[in-house]
């Protein structure tokens, strides 16, 4: 039976038995559910329906302390060590009438505090105000996503599909990234409520909208255990 480490370099990810209790699963959907998000921080469809909320850590001051005791943080410094750190989070919120789809991509962006122009950091863009990049390929493949989820994902209200193992190939380009899908198998990750799914964020993924009544909740967290190179600073950055 590979390990869940040997499970995240062959396949590019793996899925946690449901490791949070119901207690922290309930504080964060009590939590993320209410969030205020201003207009800068709301992740949007094209029609104006928030589906998501970006920044979540720096908007709520005591997301962080329910986290750092949490078997969530544990988890991430078991897998990156002593300097694991949160370098952005967003919360999903997928519901029968906030429905939403997403066509296969590599999660290629890191939010900074700053622009800066250093070799390799290219194209630069702005999110919710904050500065993104790309990275060179390095930083993003010791890079790990932590998907919390405060509800079951199914097939049913949206879950995550993914090409297993499709993060060795680096940074592909969009044209590489269709042809890719059309000739590759789609794992379904389907994730118990308080499970953890860890993903490589140049893992190819997608997800359909949902079908079913029931709402599809999920906390993402981007996880680093290095520093950037001076003077760029991880825009979020939690340990
Ligand atoms: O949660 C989803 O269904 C998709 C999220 C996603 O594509 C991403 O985090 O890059």
């Amino acid at each position: 039976m590979p390990t869940n480490l040997q499970k995240l370099e062959n396949d590019g990810y793996y899925i946690t038995e449901p490791i949070c209790d119901t207690a922290l699963i309930g504080e964060l959907k009590n939590l993320l559910s209410n969030l205020q998000a201003d207009d800068n921080d709301a992740v949007r469809k094209k029609n104006g329906d928030i589906f998501g909320v970006r920044n979540v850590l720096s908007i709520s001051p005591v997301l962080w302390p329910m986290i750092k005791g949490s078997p969530i943080f544990k988890m991430a410094q078991e897998l990156l060590g002593d300097n694991a750190r949160i370098v952005r989070s967003i919360y999903f919120d997928k519901t029968i009438n906030s429905n939403w789809k997403v066509p296969i991509h590599q999660d290629n962006s890191i939010a900074v505090t700053q622009k800066h122009e250093v070799e390799g950091f290219a194209p630069w863009s702005v999110k919710a105000g904050v500065p993104h990049t790309q990275p060179p390929e390095k930083i993003l493949d010791k890079m790990v996503t932590f998907r919390v989820h405060l509800d079951k994902a199914t097939e049913d209200n949206g879950a995550l599909r993914v090409i297993s193992g499709s993060h060795k190939h680096g940074k592909m380009k969009q044209d590489d990234i269709v042809k890719f899908r059309n000739q590759s198998e789609i794992d379904l990750c389907e994730v118990d409520e308080g499970a953890i799914m860890v993903m490589r964020p140049l893992l190819l993924h997608e997800s359909s909208a949902g079908q079913s009544p029931s709402r599809r909740r999920v906390l993402h967290l981007e996880l680093s255990a290095d520093r950037l190179p001076t003077p760029l600073e991880w825009h979020e950055n939690y340990s």
